[in-house]
């Protein structure tokens, strides 16, 4: 398998969980951008995982890797609404350009690709409404992240109808877990904490993201892989929407701090205002479930995780919090 953008939170620990639960033979090509980290694919066996720096928007690079595979698995991105609102470029190069680059190595070679996006390209949810996003539900991005994935995703459409691409696609919720970018969230607000500054919530916290484990997110793309219908789009989510200040006083409880020892930041521009997935065609369909459903067995774990792993967190934290703090963030 090729799997491209593994040295990110997601698609690491996608190789991760390869290893441990199949006999798959991977080879990883991934740009190393600020989000890529070469611990995160440290101690992998060396005769089941090779490491291809590069970028997917080299045509060259591409084909040759495509050509040696069976199987693509397409997780590099841009990936950060933050960053997309202050340099939309590289999100434009990569999201799509990048997309449009493996999907004509994988046209050329006839092989088969899963390619990996998110619930944000249906725009967002009313607080209180009852529906959640599905299959069926009409693309409607917000931000430059997220309509550069609608893009990809549209691509992806376009070369299975039109050149009979073996493709799939899922759309997951937000993903935690080990090995994610203190740029994000939830390990943003850990590392504060464990690092002296106060944690971060914009606007008024109520916005709501629905919550998946990274390893939950692994198992369903390996079983959309292994089960999933050519040219079907499958959304991945485990019931687990929790608005921002909710997760965040949970993040400060578990780790022994006042409930309300953080501060309001301004608001990001555009800020979705809710996300919700109805997984039940992968779950009926494939016969997937959540293997961490706890979100606060998950949390715990995932605040441990950066507890012990300082050294692989340390390097990127000033860098982060300085660009932050220049977006009044
Ligand atoms: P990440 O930012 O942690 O990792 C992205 C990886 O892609 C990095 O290793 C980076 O070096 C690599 N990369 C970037 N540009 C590249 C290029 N041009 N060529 C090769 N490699 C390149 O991202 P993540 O959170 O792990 O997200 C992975 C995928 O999952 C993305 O496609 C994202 O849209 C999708 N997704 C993420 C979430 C989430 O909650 N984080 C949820 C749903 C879907
Ligand atoms: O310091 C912060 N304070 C804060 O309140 C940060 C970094 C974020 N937030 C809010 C914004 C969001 O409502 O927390 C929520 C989650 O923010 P992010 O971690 O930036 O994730 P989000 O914008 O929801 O997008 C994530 O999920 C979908 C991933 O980054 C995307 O790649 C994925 O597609």
């Amino acid at each position: 398998m090729l799997v491209t953008g593994a040295a990110g939170f997601i698609g690491s620990n996608f190789v991760h969980y390869l290893v441990a639960n199949t006999d798959v033979i991977v080879t990883v090509l991934d740009k190393f951008t600020y989000a890529g980290n070469a611990a995160s694919l440290a101690g992998l066996p060396e005769n089941r995982v090779t490491v291809v720096r590069g970028d997917i928007c080299d045509a060259e690079l591409v084909d040759q890797l495509v050509r040696a595979n069976d199987v693509v698995v397409h997780y590099a991105a841009e990936s950060h609404n933050d960053n997309s609102l202050h340099d939309p470029r590289p999100f434009l190069d990569t999201n799509i350009i990048g997309t449009y680059t493996l999907l004509e190595a994988v046209r050329r070679y006839e092989k088969r690709l899963h390619h990996i996006s998110t619930d944000e390209v249906y725009g967002d949810l009313e607080l209180d409404d009852p529906n959640r996003f599905t299959e069926h539900t009409p693309y409607n991005p917000s931000s430059p992240y997220s309509s550069t994935k609608a893009g990809s995703d549209l691509l992806v459409r376009a070369w299975v109808r039109s050149f009979d691409l073996q493709a799939t696609i899922s759309n997951c919720s937000n993903n935690y877990g080990p090995r994610q970018h203190v740029e994000k969230f939830i390990p943003r607000q850990i590392t504060n904490i464990l690092t002296g500054e106060r944690p971060k919530l914009y606007g008024e916290g109520l916005n709501v993201r629905d919550w998946i484990h990274a390893d939950d997110h692994s198992s369903a793309v390996l079983r959309i892989i292994e089960a999933g219908r050519l040219g079907e789009t499958y959304l991945i989510g485990a019931d687990g929407e929790k608005n921002n200040k909710d997760v965040l006083e949970l993040i400060l409880t578990s780790m022994g701090q006042p409930a309300d020892a953080y501060d309001h930041v301004v608001d990001r521009p555009g800020h979705d205002l809710r996300y919700a997935i109805d997984s039940t065609k992968l779950r009926e369909e494939l016969g997937w479930q959540p293997a961490f459903p706890d979100f606060e067995r998950g949390l715990t774990a995932t605040i441990d995780w950066y507890r012990e792993n300082e050294a692989w967190w340390r390097p990127q934290k000033a860098e982060t919090e300085a660009k932050y703090r220049e977006q009044g963030q």
